[in-house]
C-alpha cells in the first residue's frame, strides 16, 4: 500500500509550482520594468537607440518559456492522472446524490447519508451518480471535485492516510437545500471500520 502515490500530494506539487514561477517572474519582471524605467528614461536618452534582432537573445526567450510552460503541463498532467487512475483493491462505494443529502452505500449494501466512514490507508473509490439535478462532490482535504450527474457514472478515489474528519460538501448550486448538502468523512482503523460496516443499520 505504501507505493501509492498520494494525488493530494501531486496536486500540491504542481500548485506550489506553477504558483512558484508566477511568483519569481512578477518579481523578476516588475524589478526589470523598473529599472528600465529609470536607466532609459527620455531625459537620459534623447536619441533612442535602434537595436535590432538578435539571435541568441530570441532563442532564449523562445526556448525558455516553452520549456517552463511544458514542464507546468507535465506537473498538472501527473496530478491528474494520480486523481484518475485508481490503485488496485480499492474499497468502492457507491454515492448518489439527491436533493439535498448525499446517501452512500457499501459492498454489502450498507447505507449511510452525509457520513462516509473508512478505515485509514485504504484506497477509496467513489462511484458518482446523481438522482436528480446536477451536484458536486466537493472534498478539499482530499482534493476532490467531481461532478454528480444524473445518468452518468463518475468517479473519485482518495488515499486517506490520517484518522480524523473531514469534511465534504456540495460545490454545484442544486436549489434551496444547497447549503445544507454536506457531510464528513470520518477515518477510522481499519479494525473500528470493520466493527462499523458490519453493524446493522441502528436507522
Ligand atoms: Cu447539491
Amino acid at each position: 500500500m505504501n507505493n501509492i502515490v498520494n494525488p493530494v500530494t501531486l496536486v500540491d506539487q504542481s500548485f506550489y509550482y506553477i504558483i512558484g514561477f508566477s511568483f519569481v517572474f512578477l518579481f523578476a519582471i516588475t524589478l526589470v520594468m523598473i529599472f528600465f524605467v529609470i536607466r532609459y528614461r527620455r531625459s537620459k536618452n534623447k536619441i533612442p537607440s535602434d537595436i535590432r534582432g538578435n539571435l541568441l537573445l530570441e532563442t532564449v526567450w523562445i526556448a525558455l518559456p516553452t520549456f517552463i510552460a511544458l514542464s507546468m503541463f507535465v506537473s498538472g498532467w501527473r496530478a491528474y492522472t494520480g486523481l484518475r487512475n485508481v490503485p488496485e483493491g480499492a474499497l468502492e462505494i457507491r454515492v448518489e446524490a439527491q436533493s439535498f443529502s448525499w446517501l452512500f452505500y457499501y459492498p454489502n449494501e450498507k447505507e449511510t447519508e452525509n457520513e462516509i466512514v473508512v478505515p485509514v490507508n485504504t484506497p477509496i473509490k467513489l462511484n458518482i451518480t446523481s438522482l436528480d439535478v446536477i451536484h458536486s462532490l466537493y472534498v478539499p482535504a482530499f482534493r476532490i471535485k467531481v461532478d454528480a450527474v444524473n445518468g452518468i457514472q463518475t468517479y473519485a478515489w482518495f488515499l486517506p492516510e490520517k484518522e480524523g474528519e473531514f469534511n465534504f460538501q456540495c460545490t454545484e448550486y442544486c436549489g434551496t437545500g444547497h447549503s445544507e448538502m454536506n457531510g464528513v468523512i470520518r477515518v477510522v482503523s481499519k479494525e473500528e471500520y470493520e466493527e462499523w460496516v458490519n453493524k446493522e443499520d441502528e436507522w
